[in-house]
């Protein structure tokens, strides 16, 4: 998609603090960072949010998980944990629509249910 930013982050058109990327993903330190360690994972390809997935996404939705786990070994936040979050749609707080999973960690997460 020409317009979308995580479009442009993903083939390095628009620059980003780049964490890790491969053929399939790309990892970035997210702007407004929430946390110590925010970082966005994102697919290469542009998905616009869960909702838009597909049967044939299942191996790439399965390696952004695997990939979070690597960074969260390298920021040194895997003992203590961390949180992973997609938001989807407009209720769910989603303002850029291309598939992205933040890792937030490095401080005790409040509870998202309150
Ligand atoms: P969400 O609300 O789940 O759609 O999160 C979008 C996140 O993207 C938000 O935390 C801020 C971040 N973000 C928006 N624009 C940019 C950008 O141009 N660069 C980076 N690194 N992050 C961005």
């Amino acid at each position: 998609m020409s317009d979308c930013i995580f479009c442009k982050i993903a083939s390095n058109e628009m620059k980003a603090e780049l964490v890790y990327q491969d053929e399939r993903v790309t990892a970035f330190r997210d702007i407004h960072p929430a946390a110590p360690t925010h970082i966005l994972i994102v697919p290469n390809k542009h998905i616009e949010a869960v909702s838009r997935l597909e049967v044939e996404d299942e191996a790439l939705m399965g390696h952004i998980f695997t990939v979070a786990r690597k960074i969260a070994q390298d920021e040194e936040i895997e003992k203590d944990g961390y949180r992973l979050i997609t938001n989807t749609g407009v209720n769910g707080g989603q303002t850029v629509f291309h598939l992205h999973v933040h890792l937030l960690g490095g401080q005790m997460m409040k509870h998202p249910m309150g």
